[in-house]
C-alpha cells in the first residue's frame, strides 16, 4: 500500500493520523502543508483536499480527509492491531467521545473560525479556551469512571488518538488543566507509547 499524508506538525488533526499509522506499523511519505504560511489554501493543496484542511491521505493515488473517515477507513484496510474495541457498546462510547473532540471542539479552535471570531489575538485565544474547557468537560463527564490506563480500559482507542492532540491543544491556549486529572493520566499513558511519540509535533517540527 502506497500512503501518502499531507500534515502540519503542530495540527491536532494531523497527528490523529500520523499516530494511527504508526500503531499500525504502517509506512507512508509525508508532504508539509504550513498552515501559517497559508498553503492549505494554495491551487496547489486545493486538488488535493476539497476542505483546504490537512491532513489528507492519498492510498494507492486515492486521496481522502477527514481523519475520522481516514481512521475508520486504515482500521477496516489493516485491522491489527484494533482502534475500535469489538463490543459494540463500547464503539459507540469511542465514537461519541471522538465526536465530542471532532465535531464539538475543534472546530471551534480552528485557525479559519478563530480568525472570524476576532481579529484580536487575545480574543481568539479567549474564545479558543472557552472552547476548549466546554469540551474537555464534556468529554470528561462523557468517560465516566473508567479502569485501565485508556480512554476504554486497557487497549488505546481512536478515542485516545481525538483526546490527547486536543490536550495539546488546550497548553497552546493556556486552558487551566487541573480538572482534568483522569484525562492527564490517559494522555500519560498515550504519550509512553513510542507510536503517539512518534507522531508527536516535536517529532515532526521542521
Ligand atoms: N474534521 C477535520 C478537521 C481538519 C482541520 O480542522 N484541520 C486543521 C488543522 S488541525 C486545518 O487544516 N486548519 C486550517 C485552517 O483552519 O485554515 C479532520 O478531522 O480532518
Amino acid at each position: 500500500m502506497d500512503l501518502l499524508l499531507h500534515h502540519y506538525y503542530r495540527s491536532s488533526s494531523s497527528w490523529r493520523v500520523r499516530w494511527a499509522l504508526e500503531e499500525k506499523g504502517l509506512a507512508y511519505r509525508a508532504v508539509a502543508v504550513n498552515l501559517l504560511a497559508s498553503e492549505q489554501r494554495s491551487d496547489d493543496y486545493g486538488a488535493v483536499s476539497p476542505t483546504a484542511f490537512v491532513p489528507a491521505l492519498s492510498i494507492d493515488g486515492r486521496t481522502f480527509t477527514e481523519s475520522v473517515a481516514i481512521i475508520e477507513l486504515l482500521e477496516e484496510l489493516v485491522p491489527t492491531p484494533p482502534l475500535r474495541p469489538a463490543d459494540l457498546l463500547a464503539r459507540a462510547r469511542m465514537r461519541q467521545l471522538v465526536e465530542i473532540v471532532n465535531a464539538g471542539t475543534q472546530p471551534l479552535q480552528n485557525l479559519s473560525i478563530l480568525t472570524r471570531i476576532s481579529p484580536d489575538r487575545s480574543a481568539q485565544a479567549e474564545w479558543a479556551r472557552a472552547m476548549i474547557e466546554r469540551g474537555l468537560a464534556a468529554f470528561s463527564r462523557a468517560l465516566g469512571p473508567t479502569g485501565g490506563a485508556y480512554c476504554l480500559g486497557d487497549d488505546v482507542s481512536m478515542a485516545d488518538l481525538f483526546l490527547v492532540p486536543q490536550l495539546y491543544n488546550a497548553r497552546r491556549f493556556e486552558v487551566a488543566l487541573a480538572p482534568f486529572g483522569r484525562l492527564l493520566e490517559i494522555e500519560a499513558a498515550c504519550l509512553a507509547r513510542d507510536a503517539c511519540q512518534r507522531a508527536a509535533p516535536d517529532a515532526w517540527q521542521p
